[in-house]
Order: structure tokens, then sequence, then C-alpha cells
């Protein structure tokens, strides 16, 4: 299919025209969720410049140096045109993937906020509020489908693998469509590696993108084209959906609270469990602290009993010493005023002797 083409097909996309007509839904919205800086926003930019072919905008306040904006950061579900038909929704980022992020990711995710508001994240069961709040705000008649932004820059360390792939596989779960992938910054990291991390967690429908940006908006054909297939992968997976199962948007919205409203419960006692291991974990160190100080305490006592024995040793062992150089001194005058007495004794006795001669 030339571009052309492609542009048609996208354009014509209605629900209206499924074979079993639209069985109550209206939009396309696809819903790009990631964690934030990995390119979403530019993304949607690249989406709205192709689609639209005429100068390039920053649309979806993308992190642009040069933009003017608000300094990037998506703080809201915003949704962007494309067609009347087909939306792109920029969702909040996270700053990372975690036990309280992922509740968030997926009740944007299941379109349970609205759309054009703040999302002010909230510990707890704060989102649970929130998600009932704004039951009149959303529209069952929205068709989900699920697109995940990464960037290449970013190798997935085997650490993050389980937590991104649980993500993920819950997202299949919660929309009822594997989520595609978007892969940003393609010329500026390791394309290979990401790709093939993606396949390995059971991703099959991978796209990759160098997105257009205010730097680099250089319109290439080869971007061009990528988008829009990217876009008609979207909606003919919509239309099959529709066209080849029974729907119920009204039941599937009521599923995608209740899968939500679980998820927040669960992972609420699972946090509650880990921060008691933390706190037992904690207590445990400190104990063991304690004892390694007490230990060290008896083992310096020890040491002092040690050395004060040993210096009393050692005076002990001098004050004998001194006493016996003192009797050996002593021992030896007397030999000596012995001899001395010996040797006057031999001269009277001569004397004697030379009397008698
Ligand atoms: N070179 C390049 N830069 C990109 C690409 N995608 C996004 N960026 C830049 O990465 C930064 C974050 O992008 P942004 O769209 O705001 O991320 P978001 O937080 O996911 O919406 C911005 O400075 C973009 O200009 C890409 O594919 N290639
Ligand atoms: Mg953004």
């Amino acid at each position: 299919m030339d571009m052309d083409e492609l542009k048609h097909v996208i354009n014509n996309f209605s629900f209206d025209r499924c074979k079993k007509g639209n069985q109550g839904f209206n939009r396309c919205l696809i819903q790009l969720f990631g964690l934030a800086g990995h390119g979403k926003s530019s993304f949607i930019n690249t989406c709205i410049y192709v689609w639209q072919d005429g100068e390039y905008q920053n649309w979806a306040k993308a992190d642009e140096e040069h933009g003017g904006h608000h300094g990037g950061h998506t703080l809201e579900r915003i949704p962007h045109k494309i067609t009347s038909n087909i939306m792109l929704v920029d969702n909040r980022g996270l700053p990372k993937m975690d036990g309280y992020g992922s509740g968030e990711i997926f009740a944007q995710l299941g379109n349970l906020l609205p759309l054009g508001r703040n999302v002010e994240f909230t510990k707890g069961f704060g989102l649970v509020d929130r998600i009932v709040r704004s039951e009149k705000l959303v529209k069952h008649s929205d068709f989900i489908a699920p697109v995940f932004v990464h960037s290449v820059k970013h190798i997935i360390p085997p650490e993050e693998m389980n937590e991104l792939k649980s993500v993920l596989h819950t997202a299949r779960d919660l929309t009822g469509i594997y989520p595609i992938v978007v892969l940003t910054h393609k010329n500026y990291g390791n394309l290979t590696t990401v790709e093939s991390s993606f396949r390995d967690m059971g991703i099959e429908r991978i796209f990759a993108f160098e997105n257009y940006t205010h730097e680099d908006h250089f319109k290439t054909r080869g971007r061009h084209e990528e988008v829009l297939k990217f876009l008609q992968e979207v909606i003919k997976d919509a239309q099959f959906r529709v066209e080849h199962e029974t729907r119920n948007p009204v039941k599937e919205m009521h599923d995608r609270k209740q899968f939500v409203v679980n998820y927040v419960h669960q992972r609420e006692k699972k946090m509650e469990q880990e921060s008691l291991e933390r706190k037992k974990a904690l207590e445990r160190a400190i104990r063991e602290k304690e004892l390694k100080r007490q230990e060290e305490e008896l083992e310096r006592e020890g040491r002092r009993r040690r050395e004060a024995e040993e210096a009393a040793l050692r005076k002990r062992r001098e004050e004998l010493e001194r006493q016996r150089s003192f009797e050996q001194a002593q021992y030896n005058e007397e030999i000596l005023a012995q001899q001395q007495a010996n040797k006057k004794g031999n001269k009277k006795f001569l004397g004697l002797f030379g009397k008698k001669k």
C-alpha cells in the first residue's frame, strides 16, 4: 500500500463500518503509556506532523529545550485528534515503574480517569476514589488500543525485565489487547538489543521510530511511511476485535474498573506486607547491631583485663629482677670483702714465717 492508500484507509476508519456494526464503540483511543522522558509526547507530535503534513509544532508539549511551553513533562491525559474517530492520548508518564505507579498507569490505560484533566498521583486508596469520582466523565464508547513507548537509549537491565513484562501482560489483561511497542530514539541506541528484550517478553508488534522533534523535523519518506503503517496497524486490530468478537462496551468499562480496583487492593496488600517485612528487617538489623556492640564491649573489656594482668606480671617480674640484682650486688660485695680480708690474713702469716727464718 502506498502512502496515499494508507492515508485513505486511516481517514475512512470508523467502527460504524465494521461488519457487525459499531457494537457501541465510537472512537479508537490510542493510549500511549510508559516511563516519563521516553518520547510519548514527541511520538504524538510525529504522528500529527505526518498526518497533517504541514509545519512542525510541539502540539503535545514534548520536553523540548526550544519548545517554550511548560517545560515538557505531561501531567494530564490529553487527547489529540487524528481523525474524528482516532485519538492519540498522551498519558502522564511515570518516573519509574513501582508498586504505586503501575496502579496509576492501569487507571489511565483503562480509560478510568477523565481526559483533558490533571492526573494527580495519589498513594493508597486515593486512586480508587478518583476512579469513582471520574465515572461520569469517562466514555465507555472509547475503544482502547494500548501502546507502550520506550526509548532504545535505555537498555532494559535484567532486574527490570520482570516488572516490565508484568506491566505489559497486565495491560493485555486489562484491555484485551497485547500492547504494541513503539521504540523511540531509533538512531541513538541499541535497537536490536531492546527489540529482542521486548520479543522475549512476548511482544509481537514492535515499531521503531526516530521521532520528528524541534531540532530534527526534516521530512523523510521512511519516517512518514512508518507512522502511517503504525496507525493502520492499530485500526486494523481495533476493527478485527469489533468484527470478530461480541462486545459490550458498558460491561467492559465496568470490568476494567473492577480489575483496577482489585489491582490497587492487591497492590496495597502487597505493599503493606513489604512494609511490614521492611520494618521487621530493620528491627532485626537494630537487634543484631546491638548484639554486635555488646560483643565488642565484652571483647574490649577482656582485652583491658588481659592487658592489666600482663602489666602486673611485668611489674612483678621487674621487681624480682631488681631484687635479684640487688642481692647479687650484695653477694659480690661480700665476696670482695672476704677476698680482701683473706689477702690481709695471708700477709700476716707470711710475716710470721719470715720472722721465724
Ligand atoms: N533524537 C530523538 N529525541 C527524541 C525522540 N523522542 C523524544 N526525543 C526527545 O526526548 C525528550 C523527551 O521526550 P518527550 O516526548 O517529552 O517524552 P515523554 O515524557 O515520554 O512525553 C525530548 O527532549 C525529545 O525531544 C527520538 O525518537 N529521537
Ligand atoms: Mg510527555
